[in-house]
C-alpha cells in the first residue's frame, strides 16, 4: 500500500509528537537562505524553528536552490515540510520540520526573490553554498571576476539570468538600497576561516566590478547598513540514503521525499554583529560572541581537518565511511595525534583541544552515521587550504615537527592521482580536477609532483619548503600500496 505524501493536509496522520512545534502558516518570510541542501535543513532550519517556537516570533525561511530547481519543486509539493532524523548510536529520533515557508529555484523564482531581498521584513540572508560558491581567487581571496560564471553575471541584463549566489546577493542588495535601504545581515554558514569577511569581500568586489551607475552609492550604503558576521556551524549530516527514506516513512506513516538525517550533536557560534533584527537563535542554544575566531579555527582545523585526513587515508586503505575508517587500527590514533599536532596553533579562548579530540572520536565512531569518505574528500583543493595549510605554516615557522600533517597531505596527493577513466581515483569530485591531473602527468618525479600539487592549492610558500616536499613524497609509496603507517 502506498503511503500518502507528507504535506499540511496529511500532517494529522503523523503521530502528534513528531509534528513541527510551529505551524508554518503562522510564520512570515523573514530569512532568505541560499543553498537548499541537507545541511541547512538539518541545522539552521532547526535552530530557527525552535527559536520561533520558544519566542513566539514568526521567523520563517524562504529557501532558495541556486542551481537545480528540482529540490525546491519537491519541497513545494510537500508544503515545504520535511523530516529530520537524529541518528543516535542505538536509536533514532524523527521530527517534521516546519521552518521553511517558501522554496524557490534561484532563476525561475527571480521576480519573487527580487521582492523578498528588497523587503524590510526580510532582515537576514543566510548561505550554505560550499567553498566553491564564493568564487575566490586562491592567491588573494578576491572575487575571481575571470571565472566564466562570475563574468557572465557581471554582464547579466536582469536578475533572472544570474547563476552565482554572490552576484544574486550583490544585485539584491543594490535593489534593497534603491527601495529604501533597510539594514540587513548576510550570514555565511560555510566552512571557511573568517567566512563573514570572505563573503563581504566577494560581494563588494562584485558590486565594484558591476556596470551599475550607482555602484559607489551601493558600496557606501553597504558599509553602513549591511553586516557580514562570521559564524561557525557544526553538525555531521551525511547524504540521505534510501534506507533513511524508508525509516522516515515508517516513523511518520507518510511518504517524505526529502528527509534529512544528522548526528544528535549540533553547534552554532555567531559573531554578535547584526545590522537589523534577527531570530533569537540563542533560545535554541546558539552562542553569540564578540569573536568567533577561536571556535572557528578549532572546528575547521580539528573536526574538518581530521575529517579530510580520514577521507584520504581511509580511501587509500579501501574504507568507505568515517565510522569504517575509525574502526581501522589507525583511526582513533590519527584523530588524537592530528589534534595534538595542530593544538599549539589554536588561539586561546576556544574549546579545550584535548577534550574536543575525545568528543570527535565519540562522534566519528557513531555506527548509526554512514558518512561517506567520498563526500568529505570532494572539493579537496578548496577545503585543504582552510583545514591544514595555515596550521602547517604556523608549525613549520616555529620549527615544530609535522609528521601527521605530512601524512595527511600525502594521502590527499595520493587521492588526486588520475584514475584509468580520467576521473579522480576514489570517486571524489574537485573543480580543480584537470589541473591536479596535470600535476601527475607533467611531474618529473614524486617530489616535483608534490610541488606542483601545492602550487595548485595556491601554496607557493609550502611548495618552496624542501623538507616538507621530501617528507610528503616519501609517504606516497606506502599509501599507494594501501598502507596507512601512523
Ligand atoms: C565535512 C563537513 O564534507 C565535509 O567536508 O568535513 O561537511 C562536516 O561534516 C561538517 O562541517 C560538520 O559540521
Amino acid at each position: 500500500m502506498t503511503s500518502p505524501v507528507l504535506n499540511l493536509a496529511a500532517l494529522p496522520r503523523v503521530p502528534e509528537h513528531l509534528r513541527p512545534p510551529v505551524d508554518p502558516r503562522e510564520l512570515r518570510p523573514r530569512i532568505v537562505h541560499f543553498g537548499l541542501g541537507a545541511f541547512h535543513r538539518a541545522h539552521q532550519a532547526r535552530y530557527t524553528e525552535n527559536a520561533a517556537y520558544r519566542s513566539g516570533e514568526p521567523w520563517g525561511i524562504v529557501a532558495v536552490a541556486p542551481r537545480s530547481a528540482g529540490t525546491a519543486a519537491e519541497l513545494r509539493a510537500q508544503d515545504c515540510l520535511y523530516s529530520l532524523t537524529e541518528l543516535h548510536p542505538a536509536d533514532t529520533v524523527t521530527r517534521v520540520s516546519g521552518a521553511i515557508v517558501e522554496a524557490l529555484g534561484m532563476r525561475p523564482g527571480a521576480a519573487r526573490l527580487d521582492a523578498l531581498l528588497a523587503a524590510p521584513d526580510v532582515s537576514v540572508l543566510t548561505l550554505t553554498i560550499t567553498e566553491k560558491g564564493y568564487h575566490r581567487r586562491a592567491d588573494t581571496g578576491a572575487l575571481d571576476t575571470a571565472a566564466p560564471a562570475v563574468a557572465a553575471d557581471l554582464a547579466a541584463a536582469d536578475t533572472a539570468a544570474l547563476t552565482t549566489v554572490v552576484g544574486r546577493i550583490a544585485a539584491g542588495l543594490a535593489a534593497r538600497m534603491r527601495a529604501g535601504g533597510a539594514p540587513v545581515t548576510v550570514v555565511s554558514c560555510d566552512n571557511m576561516a573568517a567566512n563573514g569577511a570572505a563573503l563581504g569581500r566577494v560581494v563588494r568586489d562584485f558590486v565594484a566590478a558591476a556596470p551599475w551607475p550607482d555602484r559607489q552609492a551601493v558600496l557606501d550604503w553597504m558599509a553602513a547598513s549591511v553586516a557580514f558576521p562570521s559564524t561557525i556551524l557544526d553538525r555531521i549530516v551525511p547524504a540521505t540514503t534510501e534506507a533513511d527514506r524508508q525509516a522516515a516513512r515508517a516513523a511518520l506513516g507518510v511518504h517524505d521525499a526529502l528527509p534529512v538525517v544528522g548526528e544528535p550533536y549540533r553547534q552554532w557560534v555567531l559573531e554578535d554583529s547584526f545590522a537589523g533584527p534577527r531570530p533569537p537563535w540563542e533560545l535554541d542554544g546558539a552562542l553569540f560572541v564578540p569573536d568567533v575566531v577561536p571556535y572557528q579555527l578549532t572546528k575547521l582545523r580539528l573536526l574538518n581537518g581530521c575529517h579530510s585526513a580520514l577521507a584520504y587515508l581511509g580511501a587509500a586503505a579501501g574504507r568507505t565511511t568515517v565510522a569504517d575508517a575509525m574502526a581501522a587500527g589507525w583511526g582513533e590514533r590519527l584523530v588524537r595525534s592530528l589534534c595534538a599536532e595542530i593544538a599549539p596553533t589554536l588561539p586561546a579562548g576556544g574549546p579545550d583541544p584535548a577534550a574536543y579530540a575525545e568528543d570527535l572520536v565519540q562522534r566519528f565512531v557513531n555506527p548509526g552515521i554512514r558518512h561517506l569518505l567520498r563526500q568529505i574528500g570532494s572539493d579537496g583543493s578548496l577545503k585543504i587550504p582552510e583545514r591544514w595549510l595555515d596550521a602547517l605554516r604556523t608549525l613549520r615557522a616555529a620549527s615544530a615537527a609535522t609528521p601527521v600533517l605530512e601524512l595527511a597531505l600525502a594521502a590527499w596527493a595520493n587521492a588526486t592521482r588520475p584514475a584509468a577513466d580520467g576521473g579522480q581515483l576514489f570517486g571524489t569530485t574537485d573543480p580543480a580536477a584537470a589541473a591536479l591531473r596535470r600535476c601527475w602527468q607533467e611531474g618529473t618525479g614524486p617530489e616535483d609532483t608534490v610541488r606542483r600539487l601545492l602550487h595548485t592549492l595556491g601554496a607557493t610558500d609550502l611548495a618552496a619548503d624542501p623538507g616538507l616536499v621530501t617528507a610528503v613524497a616519501a609517504r606516497l609509496p606506502a599509501l599507494r600500496a594501501g598502507r596507512v603507517e601512523i
